[in-house]
């Protein structure tokens, strides 16, 4: 991706996707720092207007806004797998980082690596490369990335330049404590009540190698939790020794539901939901889906799951 489209720019509109996570906020941020450097003009921007407080402790989480700036002449979107969780209108010069394996390539220049365990660390290699001095703001921030992304290292897929990035970031001046106790040690009652809810209500599928978490809106009223509240009780059922495959189906205020599926990697959760146009990669994937019940949603998705376990079986017996 060349520098000199962004040095020609006047205007540049940094894109975190709708709901963003510390992943994608944080390397927006990041690339923010790093801008702040040059003459030209900068926009954060985000369409989600109420964003995730437990994420105020990014660099410049003040300056996002909701309202896209019709100057732009380019942007930048970040951790973000399709044209449509960014909620643009805009149809200029697009540059797209991500590590979504399901990513359309929907930028005029894309800079994608499935095999990253985040945005951040893209980011953080095209840096490298470019010779671009890393601070200690942009350091806070792409770490943040880093541990939101690979749950604090617990990602099986963590190799020795994960952890070599992650001393580089500290050297650098990323705080490990601040970012721990942001992303993973803040919860809120509400969250605390839902979570237990949830893990009442779980049902054990297909020879226990399925959880299925149902969360209806009297659910989420009830306890007062927002959306994001619901996944963590997911990625902590992949926990369960039988579990192979983790299922949540969020009913959402305005219709249609929410879908994020966890593999420990045995079936690929990205393309299952590829067919309900979702993406993500293939130990974590998501989906949004409109018009459809959540009861409706479940069953289509169980017999998908089910069909992706039978083929497995018979890839396996046919290497034997
Ligand atoms: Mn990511």
């Amino acid at each position: 991706m060349p520098l000199s489209l962004i040095d020609s720019a006047h205007h540049i509109v940094l894109v975190a996707h709708e709901h963003p996570d510390a992943d994608s906020l944080g390397s927006a941020c990041a690339f923010y720092s790093y801008l702040l450097r040059s003459k030209t003009k900068v926009t954060l921007f985000c369409v989600t207007p109420s964003l995730n407080q437990n994420l105020s402790f990014l660099p410049w989480f003040d300056k996002i806004t909701a309202k896209f700036p019709e100057s732009a002449d380019l942007a930048i979107s970040f951790d973000c797998g399709s044209f449509a969780r960014l909620g643009l209108e805009y149809h200029g010069a697009l540059i797209n980082f991500d590590h979504h394996i399901s990513n359309d390539n929907y930028g005029t220049h894309n800079c994608i690596n499935p095999n990253a365990l985040s945005t951040s660390q893209v980011l953080y290699e095209w840096f490298v490369t470019e010779t671009i001095k890393i601070n200690g703001k942009m350091a806070n921030a792409l770490y943040a990335g880093l541990i939101d992304d690979t749950a604090c290292f617990s990602d099986p897929q963590c190799t020795p330049s994960t952890f070599m990035m992650a001393y580089s970031l500290v050297q650098l001046g990323a705080d490990h404590a601040q970012c721990v106790n942001a992303l993973f040690n803040s919860h809120s009652l509400a969250s605390f009540r839902l979570k237990g809810e949830m893990s009442r209500r779980m049902k054990l599928l297909q020879d226990g190698r399925v959880a299925l978490f149902e969360v209806d809106q009297p659910l989420l009223e009830s306890t007062g939790a927002r959306l994001l509240d619901c996944k963590e009780v997911v990625d902590a059922a992949l926990s369960l020794k039988t579990v192979e495959v983790a299922l949540l189906v969020v009913e959402l205020k305005h219709g249609g539901v929410k879908v994020s599926l966890r593999s420990s990697g045995v079936i690929n959760a990205a393309d299952i939901l590829k067919k309900f146009e979702g993406g993500g990669h293939r130990t974590r994937a998501g989906a949004r889906m409109a018009d459809v019940t959540l009861q409706e949603t479940v069953k289509e998705l169980l017999n998908s799951i089910k069909s992706a376990f039978e083929l497995t079986t018979e890839e396996n017996m046919a290497l034997v």
